[in-house]
């Protein structure tokens, strides 16, 4: 293709940027608390070239690594730029796409045979003093998190056998090891999962594969501080269909989630899997923990349908985000009993992109914090973003009790993924830091991060930083605080 296509993933807040650039000492409305000190990245998919294919999806861009640094004296400061992988070079040398469809290496030039065909571009996960950015489908890339210079794949030095490594680790507050998972871990469709450990130095200590019950697009995983937690949902990958050109993904709405369970330190043998509801599906999981009674409890934010327009469409489905159903919804597991059943409640309304403060990983927990669409909006949401609308509703729940607080943006905006950073203040849950999106009239965009007190979200932003630059939507973030970029091993 010579231009980008006409469609949602494509155009409006989804039009393809591609510009490396840095921007120094932003303008700030209200005053930056002075625990918010470090760098917020963020991955954000942008596809260099026009696409392959017309059908294309956003998920399918170019990974970019963008960084809002808050320096010492509280001056702000902004860049991004291209992770440099092996397909985004080979694309600038060609000068167009040559790689095809979502994770399907049949459909691509065959001048790029066997080359890396990962975007790396949904987390930045900071471990080990190491900036890594992921993407589900291949290994990381290493960054240099001062001058954001990609450094290479990452295999953390020769020891990782699976081919793949999830974009979504769990670090244990006590111990700093990263927990981590990669899927079809020897090749395309492959049931095969690699289940990995990396010590607080960031070396590979354990790494064992199982089998899950059918290869699914295993996005998300939990941990406990005895269990590793693995959801499976009924999305699925054909190898047949592959080598024909198809889609990489189908959901199936007639097939049973499941959840594997093994102790975390425990050998993939003693893994048991729990049988849930069938045609569900989950991106992102809050927190698990487990019980006195020995129950493992899961908070997960789940739909009756993959929420993913381009995989409703291979699946011939057609479920409007609004009708997606769900919510926050915990599943408990009984690890003392000895039936696969699990039960299910309802938490809190339906959404995604959950968060919670780092030290209450894998343990009983108070709060968290997720997106959503507010019903009550007064017009159109802003459409963007790879499901197709924007959130635009902030939530803070207590899990415990169900008690929810909101701040609510107007129509024809939008917020992404909040990261938490943590305060020192006795009491003070801390603060959250969002990029958000607003339309202020006809072709008036506003772009910004707005800074909140994490447990008074319905009170609104303490500060504003404007981005006077256009921004493509992210997929996560990480917040590193200073402290922890002193301790970088790149320098
Ligand atoms: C997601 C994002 C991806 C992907 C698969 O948010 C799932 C979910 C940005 O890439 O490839
Ligand atoms: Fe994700």
């Amino acid at each position: 293709m010579k231009q980008y296509p006409d469609t949602p993933d494509f155009t409006g807040i989804n039009a393809p940027i591609g510009e490396e650039y840095s921007l120094k000492n932003l303008e700030v409305e209200g005053e930056i608390p002075a625990e918010v000190r470090g760098a917020f990245y963020r991955a954000v998919p942008d596809p260099a070239f026009p696409p392959m294919f017309e059908d294309d999806t956003a998920l399918s861009g170019d990974g970019m690594l963008s960084r809002l640094y808050f320096g010492p004296d509280g001056q702000v400061d902004f860049d991004i730029r291209f992770v440099e992988t092996a397909r985004h070079q080979a694309e600038v040398a060609a000068g167009k796409a040559l790689f095809g469809r979502y994770r399907n290496p049949f459909t691509d030039d065959p001048s790029v045979d066997g080359v890396d065909r990962t975007v790396a571009n949904t987390t930045p996960v900071w471990h080990g003093g190491r900036l890594l950015m992921t993407k589900e489908d291949g290994r990381a890339y290493e960054m240099n998190p001062h001058t954001l210079e990609t450094l290479g794949s990452y295999d953390f030095g020769g020891v990782l056998k699976s081919e793949t490594m999830t974009a979504h680790v769990r670090i244990d507050p006590a111990t700093k090891e990263m927990f981590f998972f990669g899927y079809e871990a020897d090749g395309l469709a492959s049931s095969k999962v690699a289940y990995c450990i990396a010590d607080r130095e960031g070396t590979l200590t354990h790494e064992q594969w199982f089998d899950v019950p059918y290869c699914s697009m295993m996005h998300d995983f939990v941990i406990t501080e005895n269990y590793a937690v693995f959801p499976v949902y009924p999305t699925t990958a054909d190898l047949e269909r592959l080598k024909a050109g198809g889609d990489h993904w189908v959901h199936h709405m007639d097939l049973e989630s499941w959840v594997g369970i093994m102790p975390r330190y425990g050998d993939v043998s003693e893994m048991r899997w729990f049988r849930g509801p069938k045609g569900v599906s989950t991106y992102h999981m809050m927190n698990c923990f487990e019980d006195e009674e020995g129950r493992v409890h899961m908070d997960h934010c789940m739909s009756n349908c993959n929420a993913f327009p381009f995989i409703q469409r291979a699946s011939g489905l057609n479920v409007p985000p609004q009708e997606l159903g769900g919510g926050l919804i915990r599943w408990t597991m009984d690890m003392t009993g000895s039936d696969d059943n699990l039960t299910q409640v309802t938490l809190g309304p339906p959404g995604d992109m959950p968060r919670i403060a780092d030290k209450d990983q894998g343990r009983p927990y108070q709060r968290g914090w997720y997106l959503s669409v507010n019903p009550e909006l007064k017009g159109p949401p802003l459409m963007g973003g790879v499901v197709g609308a924007e959130f635009n509703l902030l939530l803070r729940i207590e899990p415990d009790n169900g008690r929810i607080d909101a701040y609510a943006f107007p129509p024809l905006s939008g917020i992404h993924e909040p990261v938490h950073v943590p305060s020192a203040r006795d009491g003070h849950e801390g603060w959250l830091i969002s990029f958000v999106d607003m339309m202020q009239g006809e072709d008036d965009l506003y772009q910004g991060a707005w800074i909140f007190d994490a447990g008074n979200v319905a009170a609104g932003p303490v500060a504003k930083i404007t981005i006077p630059h256009r921004l493509r939507p992210q997929v996560h973030g990480w917040w590193v605080p200073q402290a922890e970029l002193d301790k970088s091993v790149r320098k």
